[in-house]
């Protein structure tokens, strides 16, 4: 008999404190990066043609920083005021758990615990934020799983010090995380150190907090290739925090476990050619290269060649090969959404194509509204190829299909496209660990409709939960069931069994 999800398997579902709390200066909490992410639209091209989607602000300048905060109602700021979480979380914890979760992913923003990333003390009224929303959690028997750091950094940091280009910014992560740790020791089980700490190519302010001198670039559906030093210094850094927050956790907190978090985009060649099978493995190994690193605790050969060839040093602490070897994660997550095609770009040097978007159609696959790709049985394949590499448990922190909803005559959102994703994708699960893939939890990204991380858009809706909001902050706020809701209900109460 095939193995099937096994008892206790953690269902539920996945945010982020910068897109769901709101309440951006309330409870003593103080700015950060995530609360300059404007709403934009782009034009962007594939094979099949030009259309428009919402970037985000995801690269800032100095000046750019200045206007917005002296300026604010010249841009659009949608994370400032998220679904307003920070007011309504007891209500929606009660609809999660009456959809039967076992686990909540969250973030902690930082800037609520510490305003300025790095202060003496830590604010009292953020703890105690954090300390009601997990009761509230353990109330139903939901396990909290807590990412330290989700594309929010506090903004002082990252003005002053460039954010994790520099080691000053470790320090006061690694105060933070020791922090946090201790305070919800017993509460909180299972942590993450950076959510898609591979978006620093890409997003590296909101990621990492680093601001760039003169013009910025925006956009992570944009090739944003320049950079490569700050960049790969600052998730050096990161690196290093991450290491540093799990031994503390290991060392506060022995039962709990800490994860990393990957954004894992599958590559596939556009052709039999060898070439382009080269191109998948440079593509693979700038994905591969981040967990390795946090995983193992070590630097894969293959990036040295890049560094060279690129100019790229590393300035690395006399420790921090110790640490990194002593800080290894002990899961791995990642979030799975799409796939991507690979074209040779002309060089056996290698060189990652530095985008979300591929602009390459794969003629096999249907696209979501906004372009990503949507390939379940590309999930199977990424969760064998994972547990092949690390042999360490996996969580899947995000899945999930950002969609346009609309209501029907009887004023209900029958969100069957939602439905079959969902379905697609946990079969594939099921096959992977039918595989033998150690697979522990699946949290679906956004149980609840929320403020997009790429577009900064409500439209953009991934929930289960209808919000009743634009991408302008117009609406009730009321929360609504759609059928998906339903849907999964039935899924996590069977434990996986009624697809
Ligand atoms: C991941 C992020 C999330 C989330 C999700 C969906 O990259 O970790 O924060 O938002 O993608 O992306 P988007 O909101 O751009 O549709």
């Amino acid at each position: 008999m095939a193995k099937t999800f096994p008892e206790g398997f953690l269902w539920g579902g996945s945010t982020a404190a910068n897109q769901i709390e709101g309440a951006w200066n309330e409870g003593g909490r103080g700015p950060a990066t995530s609360d300059f992410a404007r709403l934009i639209t782009k034009q962007i091209r594939d094979t099949e043609g030009t259309f428009d989607v919402h970037v985000p602000h995801n690269a800032a300048s100095k000046e750019m920083v200045e206007d917005m905060k002296a300026h604010p109602e010249n841009w659009e700021l949608p994370k400032r005021r998220g679904i307003d979480f920070y007011h309504t979380y007891k209500d929606d914890i009660k609809l999660f758990a009456e959809m039967g979760f076992k686990v909540f992913r969250m973030s902690i923003s930082w800037s609520r615990i510490f305003p300025n990333g790095d202060d003496a003390i830590p604010n009292e009224e953020g703890l105690k934020f954090y300390d009601a929303v997990f009761d509230e959690l353990h109330k139903y028997g939901i396990e909290p799983l807590v990412t330290l750091s989700h594309f929010d950094t506090p903004l002082h940091l990252a003005e002053e010090y460039g954010g994790f280009l520099s080691r000053h910014t470790v320090e006061a992560f690694e105060k933070y995380a020791e922090t946090v740790i201790r305070r919800y020791k017993g509460k909180v089980k299972y942590w993450l150190t950076f959510n898609e700490i591979n978006n620093v190519l890409s997003n590296p302010f909101t990621s990492s907090g680093v601001i760039f001198d003169g013009a910025p670039e925006p956009s992570s559906c944009n090739p944003y290739l320049g950079h490569w030093q700050e960049k790969f210094q600052a998730v050096h850094n990161q690196f290093v925090a991450s290491a540093l927050a799990t031994k503390k956790l290991h060392e506060i907190d022995p039962d709990a476990k800490m994860g990393n978090m990957l954004c894992r985009l599958e590559n596939y060649a556009e052709s039999p050619k060898p070439e382009d099978q080269l191109q998948v493995m440079f593509e693979d190994h700038f994905n591969w290269f981040f967990t390795d690193v946090q995983a193992t605790g070590e630097y894969p050969y293959y990036m040295q060649r890049f560094f060279d060839e690129n100019n790229i040093h590393i300035e690395m602490g006399k420790d921090d090969t110790k640490i990194l070897k002593e800080g290894a994660v002990d899961f791995i997550t990642i979030s799975y959404y799409m796939t991507y095609i690979m074209r040779y770009k002309g060089s056996p040097v290698p060189q990652p194509i530095g985008r979300l978007l591929s602009d390459i159609k794969n003629p096999y696959l249907p696209k979501s509204d906004w372009g990503w790709t949507i390939d379940p049985i590309g999930f199977r394949i990424t969760l064998n190829r994972i547990y092949d590499r690390y042999h360490k448990p996996i969580f899947i922190s995000e899945n999930g299909l950002g969609a346009v909803d609309h209501f029907d005559e009887k004023g209900q959102i029958q969100d069957d496209y939602r439905i079959d994703y969902m379905r697609a994708h946990v079969e594939q699960l099921r096959e992977a660990i039918a595989d033998g893939v150690d697979v522990f939890g699946y949290a679906w990204w956004g149980p609840i409709d929320l403020i997009s991380s790429g577009t900064s858009e409500m439209t953009k809706r991934y929930g289960m939960i209808y919000v009743d909001q634009d991408d302008y902050g117009k609406g009730t706020g009321k929360r609504l069931r759609k059928k998906s809701f339903y849907y999964y209900k039935k899924l996590i109460a069977s434990n996986g069994a009624d697809l």
